[in-house]
């Protein structure tokens, strides 16, 4: 466990980054966008984390968006300081080595929303709330929702999100995309953890790299894309991972992968 004001880490081969600041709903202040950014590097630099999972902390909230009491009084140019703090850090969680799971236990408003859009995989718990909220405020959001929301759901989806500000509940956030799964709040800890377990069994460079190829094709042109992914996959043939994975299979054993 490392020490954070605001937030909590778990370093282990299925990380754990509890933001935590329940009485404001883990509202993200700078310090607690601070903190995550210091968390992210921890994590992108130790060899044995396979999968992040980030979640709120307490039953009512992932996070309910950046803290509007501090963000009230700044002037333009602090405000874009915010700003692109917020789209640093929420670019680190994105471009991450490892995947990414956003385990949503609630609000995920404004911020919140963008902090999980910036995750790879979003489970939901049958209690969980989706918005951007921002335009109600007087702003737009400001952590890369109407980029990311926009690319994950449909641009005619984002933009009813956004224009409205209107929240929706976990079942709808999963027709439109914006979820993997809904489980009842007492099976989301559970259903992460699995998920996780199962990504943390395969190759990890491979997994790595796949997540790398996807960030980057969504990018590019698919002609391009494709070029990516074929560099990319020749690679993979100077591994130990992909000699002993391929060798397992066809003498029909199990392996375990070194990320060598
Ligand atoms: N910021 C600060 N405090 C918050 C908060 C937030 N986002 N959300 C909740 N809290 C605090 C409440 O003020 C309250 O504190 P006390 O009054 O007890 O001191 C405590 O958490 C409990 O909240 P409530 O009493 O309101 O709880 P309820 O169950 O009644 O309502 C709620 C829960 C989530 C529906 C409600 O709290 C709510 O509507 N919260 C605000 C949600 C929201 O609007 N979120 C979006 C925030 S705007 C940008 C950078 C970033 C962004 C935009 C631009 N640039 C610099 C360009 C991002 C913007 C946002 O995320």
């Amino acid at each position: 466990m490392t020490d954070f004001n605001q937030i909590t880490l778990n370093l282990s081969e299925i990380a754990e980054l509890v933001i935590n600041r329940p009485k404001q709903l883990n509202a993200l202040n700078s310090e607690t966008l601070g903190e995550i950014g210091q968390a992210i590097d921890l994590v992108q630099a130790d060899e044995q984390v396979r999968v992040l999972i980030i979640t709120g902390s307490g039953e009512k909230s992932f996070v309910a968006g950046a803290d509007i009491k501090e963000m009230k009084d700044k002037d333009p140019m602090e405000a874009s300081e915010f700003s692109q703090l917020g789209n640093a850090v929420f670019q680190k969680i994105a471009t991450l080595r490892q995947p990414v799971i956003a385990a949503v236990n609630g609000f995920a408003l404004g911020g919140g929303c963008e902090l999980a859009l910036a995750c790879d995989i979003r489970y939901a718990s049958e209690n969980a709330v989706f918005g951007q909220p921002e335009v109600g405020l007087g702003i737009i959001p400001g952590f890369g929702g109407t980029q990311r929301l926009a690319r994950l759901v449909g641009h005619g989806q984002a933009k009813e999100l956004i224009f409205t500000g209107s929240n929706i509940k976990a079942p709808e956030a999963l027709d439109i995309g914006l979820v993997n799964k809904v489980v009842a709040p007492e099976e989301l800890k559970d259903a992460v953890t699995k998920l996780a377990e199962r990504i943390a069994k395969q190759a990890p460079f491979a997994v790595e790299n796949a997540k790398t190829a996807i960030n980057h094709g969504l990018d590019m042109p698919l002609e391009q894309g494709l070029h990516f992914e074929a560099i990319s996959f020749g690679n993979h043939f100077a591994t130990e991972d992909q000699k002993n994975g391929m060798t397992a299979f066809i003498n029909k054993e199990k392996t375990t992968f070194s990320r060598q």
